[in-house]
């Protein structure tokens, strides 16, 4: 490492507030993308842009992969057979790497993980939350998955098996999961915004807005309601 790129990682430290020395990594993706800009190979506005364009990313992708998926049983096999050239079928580039889709069932349910650390299928899913690339996450849930999916509010019934998918630097995992009841005769963007990010992780499963769960939540409000229509009465 040149002294000149040292000093600048602890300038960018001490803008901060204090010197810290980029760690191994930090220090190895600078000086590669310092070569890269240099060798005329990227630009810097090049990096900038994917980047830029990967956080504004959401789950809208894979969301459209899925509704597509059931809709049309043959896009659904083709899907499962190979997830990239799936993803490319509607625009979606994933370059260079291998996209796995395993479909949720009646007798197994499907959830990705990276446990080395962090790998998420960002090209359809855009960042991954703060919660995957977690210690506890990546460890606990190959171990206790069930209670892991517990805590995420997704009940998984015992007599369906849970499957732990980790991913790695060459392939990612998305979870097809099941269309639920009740979406007959919808429309495929009706049906992509039932997809969410953990739907696709396998943390939750596709739900429909229950009008019963409106109720419970204006529950509260009750008294205050109340208190509006006493006045009236008394006056
Ligand atoms: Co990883």
């Amino acid at each position: 490492m040149t002294a000149a790129r040292d000093a600048k990682a602890g300038r960018v430290a001490k803008a901060a507030g204090r010197y810290e020395p980029y760690a191994y990594f930090q220090l190895m993706e600078v000086s590669l993308r310092e070569l890269l800009v240099e060798k005329g190979i990227v630009t810097d506005d090049a990096i900038a842009g994917a980047m830029a364009a990967m956080r504004a990313r959401g789950p809208e992708r894979g969301a459209a992969m899925v509704a597509r998926a059931w809709l049309d049983p043959a896009y659904k096999a083709r899907m499962l057979a190979n997830g990239s050239m799936a993803a490319e079928e509607l625009g979606f580039e994933v370059p260079g790497l291998r996209l796995i889709v395993i479909e949720n069932t009646p007798d197994t349910h499907n959830v990705i993980v990276c446990t080395l650390c962090s790998c998420y299928p960002r090209m359809l899913l855009g960042l991954p939350p703060e919660w995957y690339k977690s210690r506890p996450y990546r460890s606990r849930v190959v171990r206790e998955p069930r209670k892991v999916l517990a805590e995420f509010g997704l009940k998984v019934p015992t007599k369906v098996a849970i499957r732990v998918h980790d991913s790695n630097a060459d392939m990612r995992y998305m979870v097809l999961p099941r269309r639920p009841a009740g979406t007959e005769g919808w429309s495929e963007a009706q049906l992509a915004g039932l997809v969410t990010r953990d739907c696709l992780i396998g943390v939750a499963d596709p739900a429909l807005p229950k009008p019963r769960r409106r109720a419970q939540a204006a529950r509260p409000r009750k008294p205050a309601k109340r208190a509006n229509t006493r006045k009236p009465r008394k006056s």
